[in-house]
């Protein structure tokens, strides 16, 4: 046919336009596919894999469950694939999700190196134009952004980062050919999940290794082991019993909370179910508990001074011991970093903690690093210094609505979504696991399976009525914001400096004060519940047009 395109990618215009292929991008491009929906997704790496792509940092792994992180979507897929560990490795998670592309023949509808740097959404043709890097602009009816939770990484704003001779990453960009750490000296700045990790798995393995700390994070071990064959089948057998579980739960892992009320039961009680707890894998001491712990100062307090004694128990070294202990925010009040061997790290003679709070980071020098105290020789400086989460990764993307209004704008102050998953304004914008989503609080495949089927469900509600327009209203977004306020007020959390509130010493206006409503705490089944309500009920919460008139007014249509 004469001008047809030659290959997938010289097309200008789908009807759907992905961005981003990791978790989020796989499963949605394969329900689209599946679908009979003409779609393409842009990523601006190389390959795919989204967050198990970029970051590539030694004892990066998962801290769900393998099996409760894979898709849950085929049967033959999970009958197929062997986890190799309880909590696997970013190797293994790369080459699970370069499998799942493959087997569903998934790739061929990916384009690769493609950043998307502007949208625009046209309100005479009711189409999105997708400015690329490599300067092509396409369109689509609608996009669909699975850009991730974490994918903007920032550095700290010190002087000098550049200055340094010898090398120096973010955990985001660890290079992908092996580094080689063997009779190094290396720097690791920030505590976080991913400092956590990173220092746990090379300490024995540099010559040196000098910790910065900010503020300590509090951390429990992960209890990692191998899951083999017979296990393996054992799992297989009860996927099933396993998802239904998850689904049952707030976070969609498959540690629900305790029944029992934290102060029905005797303290040895609780501390019987806390030693047990903690020598158990995974997120069990943090989700496994009572539920007051998040809401209640001080069952949260109780807590948090047992696992302070296990830390004192592990830290050879008193005065490192304490410095490894927060005092600013309690037990599990933000996202848990897991861990292998960290405290243990600490016993080492080659490994040191500089605390920051007492010296803070002056600079970064040609040889290193300087504190207000002393300047610090390195070979390698790796920032293990976070994202600007949640909101970051749209922030970069300059997207503009109705009336040309740019999204980073509205959110300037704080997100507003409806169910995290649209924005009034941005019509035909889909965020399956958008700020102010469940998702983002959760087991994240879960969440990204649970955010996908909703906007694919709301899609094919648009299709099938002939809509070319839908937008969520002013006033439902505005109910679903305060709805997410309300869940933070009677947590913890609120109090705590973090991702999950939005803070980040590193960006603008992000550094102190301001609450940001970035996740929905309320749980999962709630969100659910909520989700599907509105789907049942016909969607009234959105404003759905037909096509235009020649007048080229949109035909309000109600659905
Ligand atoms: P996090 O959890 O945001 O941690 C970042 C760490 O870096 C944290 O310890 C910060 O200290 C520290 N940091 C950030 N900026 C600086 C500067 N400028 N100077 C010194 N120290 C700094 O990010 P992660 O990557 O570890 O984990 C993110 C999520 O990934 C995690 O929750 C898992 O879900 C997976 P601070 O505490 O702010 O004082």
């Amino acid at each position: 046919m004469p001008g047809e395109a030659k290959t997938y990618s010289d097309k200008t215009h789908y009807e759907v336009i992905v961005v981003g292929a990791g978790v989020a991008g796989i499963y949605q491009i394969k329900r689209l596919v599946d679908l009979g929906i003409e779609a393409t997704v842009l990523d601006s790496a190389a390959d795919l894999g989204g967050t198990w792509y970029w970051n590539r940092y030694p004892g990066c792994r998962f801290d769900s469950e393998s099996y409760t992180y894979g898709f849950s979507f085929s049967r033959e897929l999970l009958d197929e694939w062997h986890w190799k560990e309880r909590f696997s490795g970013q190797p293994e998670n790369l080459r699970y999700l370069n499998y799942v592309a493959d087997k569903f023949d998934l790739r061929k509808y990916m384009q690769f190196n493609c950043k998307v740097e502007a949208m625009r959404f046209d309100e005479v043709s009711d189409l999105w134009h997708v400015k690329v890097g490599d300067g092509r602009t396409l369109t689509c009816r609608f996009v669909v952004l699975a850009i991730g939770l974490l994918s903007a990484p920032t550095l700290p704003r010190v002087e000098g980062v550049d200055d340094f001779k010898g090398r120096s990453f973010h955990t985001y960009y660890w290079p992908h050919e092996p580094v080689d750490l063997a009779g190094k000296r290396v720097a690791v700045i920030g505590t976080g999940a991913t400092g956590i990790q990173l220092i746990g798995e090379i300490a024995d393995k540099v010559a040196d290794l000098t910790v910065f700390q900010r503020r300590p994070n509090w951390s429990a071990p992960l209890n990692n082991s191998a899951i083999s064959e017979s296990e393996m089948a054992d799992i297989r057998a009860r996927y099933d019993e396993i998802f239904a579980a998850c689904a049952l739960t707030p976070g969609s892992f498959v540690h629900g909370p305790d029944s029992r009320g934290f102060y029905e039961v005797s303290r040895e009680e609780r501390l019987a179910l806390w030693d047990k707890l903690y020598d158990e894998p995974g997120f069990g001491i943090w989700l496994a508990n009572f539920r007051e712990i998040f809401m209640d100062e001080a069952a949260n307090a109780e807590l948090s001074a047992y696992i302070a004694d296990r830390i004192r128990r592990r830290v050879r070294d008193p005065k490192t011991a304490e410095k490894l202990i927060p005092r600013d925010h309690g037990f599990g009040v933000q996202r848990l970093p897991l861990e292998t061997n960290y405290f243990e790290a600490y016993n080492r003679d080659n490994v040191h903690l500089v605390d920051l709070g007492e010296t803070p980071l002056v600079r970064v020098t040609e040889t290193g690093l300087r504190t207000t105290a002393d300047d610090y020789e390195f070979d390698i400086i790796v920032y293990a210094t976070g994202f600007d989460a949640i909101t970051g990764a749209y922030d970069l993307i300059d997207i503009r609505g109705i009336g040309g209004e740019k999204l980073a704008d509205k959110w300037k102050q704080a997100p507003s979504t409806f169910l995290g998953m649209l924005v009034h304004g941005f019509p035909n914008l889909l965020m399956p696991t958008g700020p102010q989503s469940a998702s983002a609080s959760t087991n994240f495949p879960r969440g990204i399976e649970n955010g996908v089927n909703w906007c694919m469900d709301l899609l094919q509600h648009i299709r099938s009525h002939g809509y070319v327009r839908a937008d969520a209203t002013l006033e439902a977004q505005q109910r679903w914001t305060a709805h997410v306020a309300k869940m933070y007020e009677i947590m913890l959390m609120r109090k705590a400096k973090s991702w999950f509130t939005g803070y980040n010493s590193n960006v603008a206006g992000h550094e102190e004060g301001t609450v940001r409503y970035f996740v929905y705490n309320g749980g999962t089944p709630k969100f659910l519940g909520i989700i599907k309500d509105v789907a049942a009920r016909g969607y009234p919460e959105i404003a759905f047009s037909a096509p235009s008139r020649a007048d080229g007014k949109a035909m309000a249509a109600s659905a």
